[in-house]
């Protein structure tokens, strides 16, 4: 069985590789040790090519390897990645459009790629059944059936999800629909439409990824990476700027806000558009949640400001140029239709708990061979998830649920905040709550719900359902 920890002693070669860089970098008379102050670009994941030439059809190939990046130069270090050495492209369909994506297992070691957010039947969905064992490929398709939203990718391999995260395997989908390209949003990718991925990490002096665990759980990074972006910077013109946000981390909350405490416009949740926009000052997501923002440059006086993760700056921006003409940000989004919901409908209890790294789910932990509960398709369900807490355990734990985006009814008997008012598929839910969402699934098969801090999922508090 596949153990990442046990095989990145360094090698031969990755030894004389650092080396010659600390002997290289010591006649420049510059640092030998692995500096995280270094300040780099943004590195923007490129959008991946379409191979299929027929509109209304997409074809994608990703492919899963293993390889080197130097997040600090003259430090290079072993990472995995899709089409790259971390990290990986930006799948981005339409709604309606039919989709297959050849993924190839380069790895040492068997994956899984699970689309994170996505409406698919459960033989496409990338759980933990459809392992791809290395060399050999899986090519799911299916029809985009939700409406515009940033969701992501990552492996969900029973037992090996967070340390292939931690290592490098995330990367993002845009879904475009009619209301997305009538908006007239910001959407200049890499210019004023901006993802932004965001890990914690923790590096050994080398330059490596130190992924480490202790009883009290996963011990959080003291570094962030945005996009894989050691210490970044990003320029940017005066106008206002869209952040695609997603909370890639194992673990991790982030709050976010900026350096000046402005108010930025958040206009998406996880399954996408809010109905009208929410003026904020902060925003704090939670392992697995997304956030699409409008950031207005214009209004700034200054010429630089930085995305803070609580009181640390995390993105420099440097701004520049005269103010640029941009449009207004639209009162109205899009219209989020209330699951219809029966008069009787079945209501499930979901009780977390947990200790250190491990945790249950009703007091089971993840069985392979068990499905935890037998679903009605297309039938309103409400899902209780109250959080019992535990021993050695974190604030909270978000709950993603696979194959659907629901709605969230309550927070401890009261209404949801109006960022959780939009189409969700994780939700954090603290010690001692208790949240009340709304799901209906319109797909058939086998699915997770889990707690997505990955060494939870990992350590079994994770159950499945199966959709008929
Ligand atoms: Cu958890």
């Amino acid at each position: 069985m596949y153990e990442w920890n046990n095989i990145r002693p360094l090698s031969f070669k990755a030894a004389i590789l650092i080396s010659i860089s600390v002997v290289l970098t010591a006649c420049n008379g510059l640092k030998t040790e692995f500096d995280s102050q270094q300040e780099h670009k943004l590195k923007l994941p490129v959008i991946l090519e379409d191979t299929n030439s027929d509109p209304g059809v997409a074809e994608f190939s990703l492919e899963a390897s293993e390889g080197r990046t130097e997040f600090a130069e003259g430090f290079p270090a072993d990472t995995i990645g899709y089409n790259g050495s971390y990290l990986g492209p930006v799948l981005r369909f339409s709604s309606g459009e039919k989709v297959t994506i050849h993924v190839k297992n380069s790895l040492s070691f068997p994956t899984t790629v699970h689309w994170h957010g996505l409406v698919v039947e459960g033989e496409m969905d990338g759980g933990p059944h459809q392992g791809i064992m290395p060399g050999e490929s899986w090519s799911p398709d299916f029809t985009v059936d939700q409406p515009a939203a940033t969701l992501w990718y990552h492996p969900h391999l029973m037992g090996s999800s967070a340390d292939q995260v931690y290592f490098g395997l995330a990367g993002l989908i845009y879904i475009d629909d009619e209301v997305s390209e009538g908006l007239n949003l910001p959407d200049n990718y890499g210019v004023n439409d901006i993802p932004l991925i965001v890990q914690d990490r923790n590096f050994r002096s080398d330059g490596y990824l130190d992924y480490r665990t202790s009883m009290m759980g996963v011990v959080p990074g003291d570094t962030i990476l945005i996009n894989g972006t050691l210490n970044p910077y990003l320029d940017v013109n005066r106008e206002t700027v869209r952040f695609r946000i997603l909370n890639a981390s194992n673990s991790e909350n982030f709050n976010f806000r900026f350096s000046d405490d402005s108010s930025f416009q958040q206009i998406a949740s996880d399954g996408g558009f809010l109905e009208e926009p929410i003026s904020r000052e902060s925003l704090i997501l939670a392992p697995g949640e997304r956030a699409e923002i409008i950031v207005d440059f214009t209004k700034s006086g200054r010429d630089t400001i930085s995305l803070m993760n609580g009181n640390s700056p995390i993105l420099d921006f440097n701004i520049s140029g005269k103010e640029m003409a941009s449009a207004a940000i639209p009162d109205f989004l899009s219209d989020i239709a209330e699951i219809p919901e029966g008069d009787n409908p079945r209501v499930r209890v979901f009780e977390l708990q947990s200790m250190g790294v491990t945790g249950t789910i009703n007091g089971k932990s993840f069985d392979m061979d068990r499905i935890d509960e037998d679903v009605p398709l297309k039938e309103t369900e409400i899902w209780v998830i109250r959080n019992l807490g535990g021993m050695m355990q974190t604030s909270g734990h978000p709950f993603h649920v696979h194959g659907t985006q629901f709605q969230v009814i309550s927070r401890d008997g009261k209404d949801p905040p109006l960022e959780e008012r939009g189409w969700k598929d994780t939700v954090f839910v603290k010690t001692g709550e208790e949240v009340k969402i709304k799901v209906r699934f319109s797909k058939e098969g086998v699915f997770m719900y889990h707690c997505h801090i990955l060494e939870h999922e990992d350590g079994g508090m994770m159950g499945q359902f199966r959709v008929q």
